[in-house]
């Protein structure tokens, strides 16, 4: 649909960008942090760990500074679960409740609305140990932290995000944690973290009345490879696995039936306590936020074999013997990771789901990975940055003409830090840190090209792009 004239960016729109704990902090085992998964993570060849990253955790000020000057509204950034319970349980750990305290309040001195997000892949490895989400105690130990982090901030943070793209651990959980499960095991560790999101929306609601809470998968539409009804079900299959099973819980309290289905034919249906099914109606989150890098292709799964289990990277799709089958969209271009470009189907993604769940929206993810580089006169060019937000942000603005309720862009990511699975070489961020992949070099923060093009995104509130 085309319009003659564009609705404007609402005048409060959260302007912002994200960064992990793990991914971004660094220190990780100081002034008491305990270790996650991530520390016992099976680390590619060629590519760093995660014990420096990118520092923040010793420069926030500087980098919280940047962020003001660059005009943020918001930062969505997420709390390291063994910063506060260094053993998942038990007790508090005081310094880590101060440094997240610290960086909530040098945020909200610049106008900057923090966007927690509670939990971001790294389950503390004391939780792990014992069994990790496929142990209801994970249940328990997840409200516990919730009920703390309420706690300790809900008097500053009004904005919380409980899992982030808890879609993405159960599909591709290998290659963002290293680690192998089987299907069984993860619909049942699924359904767990389902229980424990609906928990801590109802707690939200009791202890912090004013307070906004969502879940953040990562939502991406999956297109059909063409036009046969068998490809338009494929397509849909997909749809509800990947994308629907979350929402639908989230939102309605109820398995949506097509990805109940796939569990039962496969035998994946998790155990479901007596009262689970109450919790999981209870819980109500207040908006949607969900990350996006691309839209989806599949075609119909012949069940030949060549249609192997779903084990690409978060954003490449391999396919399934009789339910989906990836397929290139030879429509769309793809980045040096060969992640495909569809800004397009972002509005389309918006819309599909605005008119499914009827909640405001917020973008916590969306960005290019690049081999970006330090010139010599100490710039850093990256047009192909600019030109990847700037098309998606059109289409949110096309989406907000759609009439759809988007208060918020958070794209990844705020600053460089390290990848999920490639390094710290990919990069995100609009500020470059200056170190490679086994060389920390000076870690100095760095304004790229797109730092200025976003600052003024943001003052002309989306009129220039
Ligand atoms: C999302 C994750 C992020 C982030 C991003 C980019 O799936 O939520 O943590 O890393 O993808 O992915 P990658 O780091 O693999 O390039």
């Amino acid at each position: 649909m085309k319009y003659t004239d564009l609705k404007k960016f609402p005048t409060n729109f959260l302007w912002g960008a994200s960064t992990s704990a793990y991914q971004v902090e660094g220190a990780w085992n100081t002034d008491g942090k305990g270790p996650s998964v991530i520390d016992i993570k099976r680390i590619p060849e060629g590519t760093t760990d995660y014990k420096v990253a990118s520092d923040h955790y010793n420069r926030y000020k500087e980098d919280v500074a940047l962020m003001a000057e660059m005009g943020f509204k918001t930062y969505r950034f997420s709390i390291a679960w063994t910063r506060i319970f260094p053993n998942g349980t038990g007790e508090v750990n005081k310094k880590g409740i101060e440094f997240y305290s610290n960086l909530i309040d040098e945020l909200l001195k610049y106008n900057i609305e923090p966007l927690v997000t509670m939990y971001h892949f790294d389950l503390p490895l004391a939780l792990h140990e014992r069994g990790g989400w496929g142990n209801r105690e994970t249940v328990d130990a997840f409200e516990q932290y919730a009920k703390v982090l309420f706690e300790h901030f809900g008097d500053r943070v009004k904005y919380w995000l409980t899992i982030n793209e808890q879609n993405m651990m159960i599909l591709h959980g290998s290659a963002i944690l290293g680690r192998e499960a089987s299907k069984k095991e993860l619909y049942q560790q699924n359904h767990h973290m389902l229980v424990a999101q609906a928990k801590a929306m109802v707690l939200c609601h009791q202890m912090l009345p004013n307070a906004k809470i969502g879940p953040a998968p990562n939502i991406a539409y999956i297109y059909p490879a063409s036009s046969k009804p068998e490809d338009v079900l494929a397509a849909n299959n997909f749809n509800a696995i990947r994308n629907w099973l979350y929402l639908d819980m989230a939102v309605f309290g109820r398995y949506n039936h097509v990805a109940w289905s796939y569990m039962e034919e496969h035998g994946y249906t998790p155990t479901i306590e007596d009262g689970d099914m109450e919790i999981l109606k209870n819980g109500k989150p207040d908006y949607i936020a969900f990350n996006y890098y691309s839209s989806k292709t599949v075609e119909a799964s012949k069940g030949d074999g060549n249609d192997l289990n779903n084990t690409g990277d978060q954003e490449i799709v391999i396919g399934e013997a009789g339910v989906y089958k990836g397929h290139t969209n030879e429509h769309l271009e793809k980045t040096e990771f060969g992640w495909e470009i569809d800004p397009t189907g972002f509005r389309i993604t918006l819309r599909e789901i605005y008119s499914r769940y009827n909640l405001p929206l917020i973008i916590t993810e969306n960005g290019l990975g690049a081999f970006d580089e330090l010139e010599n006169d100490g710039t850093v060019h990256d047009p192909y940055r600019i030109e990847y937000l700037g098309k998606h942000i059109e289409q949110i603005q096309l989406a907000i003409s759609d009439g759809v309720d988007v208060f918020g862009y958070c794209p990844w990511s705020a600053i460089d830090l390290v990848s999920t699975h490639q390094g710290c070489k990919k990069r995100y961020g609009f500020i470059f840190v200056n170190r490679d992949e086994f060389d920390l070099m000076d870690l100095k923060r760095i304004r790229k090209d797109s730092f200025y093009w976003y600052q003024n995104v943001i003052k002309t509130n989306g009129e220039q792009l």
